[in-house]
């Protein structure tokens, strides 16, 4: 159906999707685990290959009519393996949550011990907070980052393994923006006896790219969504040795899902072709350099970032210099078109509803072309809005100022009448 006949059929979704076009064109947006796709993964995703019924695998399906899209998803495989050099990968799992708890259920049982890094410091809801499957069904051990350069203390990770024992190591982060140390996260991992599962959902287009060291030699499992760095449709994967094979498959069909979304796999077998393209290391390459041009230029101009600065990215700002909480920032940068998500910062006092820091990432803006000179612009803003937070005169100067910068990089034009 064309735009057109969508907004003579369904007006309101037409509306609601012309809408989230001009808001992606418009606005700034540092959501550091979002990117804008490419318009061929778009349309794959919005292909024919969402009618498709295909429980099972390759050749081993539940439903005639698969030679299509069982093609597809050998492709998606071979290449997911090729580009993150792993034994074996699935390339079902919905999300990146269900490719972790995946994994959790094919070598772990309930009350075994994990140890992952907090999600106070950076960690993710699924490597065993409280209020998520993984803390309730697998006892939860934790640990963070040192106080005094906000970076992953390997010695204190080795000590709080061998007090605890866990029977798996999670390594991997959502708001860490340091290089990881995955063969020291093996090292602890073998000291006492424990799987490693590395969650590279961050960081996984800049592994690709070679940007990153990449775990796959270490870790038993590694899992990662598709849409982040990587710039792929909405999902998740699952790579492993090739012991572990048979075990994780059976784990994600018939354990824990259904029909693969075969137009989101398909979507992700483009989003993998376009990964081995050189100008995709050149993408991740300028993320890196626009994420450190920006931290730069917030340090410069009175911030703190955890850490000192970054490596991938993302950054922290700690906001506490400025006197304000990490929700007043994100509401009145969400009001100048600016939009990113408050974050707690390592040993942070402030509630998780408060916080006091920002995450801030340049995926996005690096899509859309944006540079090192605009990456100290965009900061330049952050810095206006932040100084002047309650003046709304302030705020509809550097809303119109970032419109206007936005034009010079549009993006999805096809979709905005
Ligand atoms: N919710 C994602 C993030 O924002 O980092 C991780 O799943």
């Amino acid at each position: 159906m064309s735009t057109g006949l969508l907004r003579d059929f369904d007006p309101e979704v037409a509306d609601a999707l012309r809408e989230e076009a001009v808001r992606e064109n418009e606005q700034i947006i540092l959501i550091a685990s979002e990117n804008y796709v490419s318009d061929t993964v778009l349309s794959v995703q919005g292909s024919v290959m969402t009618n498709k019924y295909a429980e099972g695998y390759p050749s081993k399906r539940y439903y005639g009519g698969c030679e299509n899209v069982d093609r597809v998803e050998e492709l998606t495989v071979r290449r997911a393996k090729e580009i993150f050099g792993a034994e074996h990968c699935n390339v079902q799992p919905h999300s990146g949550t269900s490719a972790n708890l995946a994994v959790y259920l094919t070598v772990l049982k309930p009350g075994d011990a994990i140890l992952g890094m907090a999600l106070s410091h950076g960690g993710h809801l699924s490597h065993g907070a409280g209020v998520n499957i993984s803390g309730q069904l697998y006892q939860p051990h934790t640990y963070g980052v040192s106080r005094e350069t906000g970076r992953i203390d390997y010695d204190e990770v080795r000590r709080i393994a061998h007090a605890v024992r866990p029977k798996m190591i999670i390594a991997g982060a959502s708001a860490y923006s340091r290089i990881i140390d995955f063969e020291a996260f093996q090292e602890i991992a073998d000291e006492v006896g424990a799987y490693l599962l590395a969650d590279i959902a961050h960081i996984a287009g800049l592994i690709a790219a070679g940007l990153h060291p990449n775990p796959a030699p270490y870790a038993d499992f590694v899992t990662t969504t598709t849409h982040k760095t990587l710039r792929g449709p909405r999902g998740g994967l699952i790579f492993c040795k090739g012991k572990y094979a048979k075990a994780i498959d059976r784990t994600i069909f018939p354990g824990l899902q259904g029909g693969p979304m075969m137009h989101t796999i398909a979507g992700k077998a483009v989003a993998l072709r376009e990964a081995k393209m050189p100008e995709f290391r050149e993408y991740q390459a300028q993320v890196i350099r626009n994420a450190q041009a920006m931290a730069d230029e917030l340090i410069s101009l009175g911030d703190a970032i955890v850490s000192g600065g970054t490596d991938n990215h993302l950054m922290l700002v700690d906001l506490r210099g400025r006197g304000i909480t990490g929700d007043q920032a994100e509401k009145a940068l969400g009001r100048a078109g600016i939009s990113l998500n408050k974050n707690v910062i390592p040993f942070d006092e402030a509630p998780p509803a408060v916080t006091s820091g920002i995450r801030v990432g340049t995926p996005i803006i690096t899509t859309r072309g944006m540079k090192e000179d605009d990456a100290r612009i965009v900061a330049g803003f952050i810095d206006r809005v932040l100084r002047h937070i309650d003046s709304e005169e302030v705020i509809r100067e550097v809303q119109e100022a970032v419109r206007s910068h936005c034009r010079r990089f549009p993006v999805y034009t096809d979709r905005l009448d």
